[in-house]
C-alpha cells in the first residue's frame, strides 16, 4: 500500500509508527501539491493527511478507521490489548493524543517554531522550488493550519495554562517512560500510536519544542526515538489487565481536561440534529467553553470528538459481566465513571470520509 503523509505531520507519525510496529509493507509518498490535486482532493473530497491507497485502487482516511480497519485485517500483533481495563485506557489515550494534545502541539508549532514549520510545509508541497520561493509557498499554505489556533482554544487568554499542562504531563510521562518501554510496558499499543502523533512530528522534530522534551523529559524523548521505526519482534504486553500506576496520573489529567469538553460535544450534537433535517455534520458546530488549570477559553465544538468517543464508550459498555468492577474501579480512578452511563441520544458515524448524524 501507499500512505500518502509528511514527515512534519502529527497523525502522518501516529499512522506510520503503526504501520511500522505492524511489519506492514508500505511506500510513503510525500503529500505534494501534485498528490494533494492528482489523489487526495479526487479520491477523499477535501485535503488531508496521512491518505491510504491500497494496491486494488481503494483509498482509506482517518487514522483511527485505518487502524481498526487494518486491525482487522491483520490481527497479529494486536494493537489493542484483550484485557477491557488495558484497551480502555489505550482508547482513552487515542483520543486524548488524537483530540487534545492537539492544543500544545498547535501552540508550540505556531508560536515557537514558526519559521522551521513554514520551511518545511514549502518543501513538502514544492520540492522542486529554491528555499526562498518554497518559504513563500509555505507562508501561504500554512495559513489555514495557523489560523486554526483560536478554533482549537489556542489564544492569549490561555498559552501560558496550555504550557503548564504541557510541562506537567511531560513530568508525569517522565517518570512513567523511566521505567516502562511503552505506554502498556513492553510492546506499544494503540495508545503509544495515539501519544506519538503529537508527541513526535511537533513536539519532538519542532527544534524549539525538540530542545525543551530533550531538556525537561529525557525519557520521554527517548520514548519517542524507540518508538520510530519499532517494529515487532515477538515482544508482547503485559499479561494481566491493569495499567502501570505510573500511567494513572497521564490518564486523570486526560480526563480532567477533555472529558468536560467530551461530555459538552455530545450535549451540542444532540442539540444542532435537532435544528437540521440534513445528515451532513459542519466540522465544527458553534463554540463553547473550557477550562484548563486556572484559564478559561472558548473553542469550536468538533463533532469529530464524539465519534472517537463513541467507540470508548461502546467498548467501556460492552464489558462482559465478570469483567465490569474491574473497569469500574478503573474508570473511578481516572475520574472518568461518567463514560460508564453516558448514553448517546444522537450518535455519529462516517460515510465517504464525512462525519454524518446517524439518524
Ligand atoms: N482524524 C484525522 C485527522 C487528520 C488530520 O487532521 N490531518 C492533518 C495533518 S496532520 C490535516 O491534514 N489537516 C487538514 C485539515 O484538517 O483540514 C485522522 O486521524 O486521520
Amino acid at each position: 500500500m501507499i500512505m500518502y503523509g509528511a514527515e512534519v505531520s502529527y497523525f502522518s507519525g501516529k499512522l506510520r509508527a503503526y504501520l511500522d510496529w505492524k511489519g506492514l509493507e508500505y511506500k510513503e509518498i510525500q503529500a505534494s501539491r501534485d498528490i494533494y490535486i492528482h489523489k487526495i482532493l479526487p479520491n477523499i473530497g477535501w485535503l488531508v493527511i496521512p491518505v491510504i491507497e491500497r494496491e486494488n485502487g481503494t483509498y482509506m482516511q482517518d487514522t483511527t478507521e485505518i487502524i481498526r480497519s487494518l486491525e482487522a485485517e491483520y490481527p497479529e500483533p494486536p494493537v489493542l490489548p484483550a484485557g477491557p481495563v488495558q484497551a480502555i485506557a489505550s482508547m482513552i489515550l487515542e483520543l486524548y493524543g488524537d483530540e487534545w494534545l492537539v492544543l500544545p502541539a498547535m501552540h508550540y508549532r505556531w508560536n515557537h517554531n514558526r519559521e522551521f514549520a513554514i520551511a518545511e510545509f514549502g518543501a513538502l508541497s514544492a520540492p522542486g522550488l529554491d528555499a526562498d520561493a518554497q518559504r513563500a509557498v509555505g507562508e501561504r499554505i500554512a495559513k489555514p493550519f495557523a489560523g486554526a489556533l483560536p478554533a482549537l482554544g489556542v489564544s492569549n487568554g490561555t498559552t501560558e495554562a496550555i504550557e503548564e499542562s504541557y510541562m506537567a504531563l511531560l513530568r508525569e510521562l517522565e517518570r512513567h517512560f523511566s521505567v516502562h518501554h511503552y505506554v502498556l510496558g513492553r510492546a506499544p499499543s494503540l495508545g503509544d500510536f495515539g501519544l506519538f502523533g503529537p508527541l513526535y512530528a511537533h513536539l519532538y522534530r519542532d527544534p524549539a519544542s525538540g530542545a525543551l522534551m530533550r531538556e525537561k523529559a529525557p525519557a520521554v524523548a527517548g520514548w519517542v526515538e524507540r518508538m520510530r521505526g519499532a517494529t515487532h519482534r515477538g515482544q508482547s504486553m503485559s499479561g494481566a489487565d491493569a495499567v502501570p500506576t505510573t500511567l494513572l496520573p497521564v490518564l486523570r489529567r486526560a480526563m480532567d481536561e477533555h472529558l468536560p469538553v467530551l461530555l459538552d460535544t455530545v450535549r451540542q450534537v444532540a442539540q444542532f440534529a435537532k435544528t437540521t433535517a440534513d445528515r451532513e455534520l459542519p466540522r465544527a458546530i458553534g463554540f463553547h467553553q473550557f477550562r484548563l488549570g486556572e484559564a478559561t477559553g472558548q473553542r469550536a465544538v468538533f463533532p469529530y470528538a464524539q465519534w472517537m468517543l463513541q467507540h470508548v464508550v461502546d467498548k467501556i459498555q460492552s464489558v462482559a459481566a465478570d469483567e465490569r468492577s474491574s473497569v469500574m474501579k478503573f474508570l473511578d480512578e481516572i475520574g472518568a465513571t461518567e463514560l460508564a452511563k453516558l448514553r448517546f441520544t444522537t450518535r455519529v458515524r462516517r460515510k465517504d470520509f464525512q462525519l454524518i448524524l446517524d439518524n
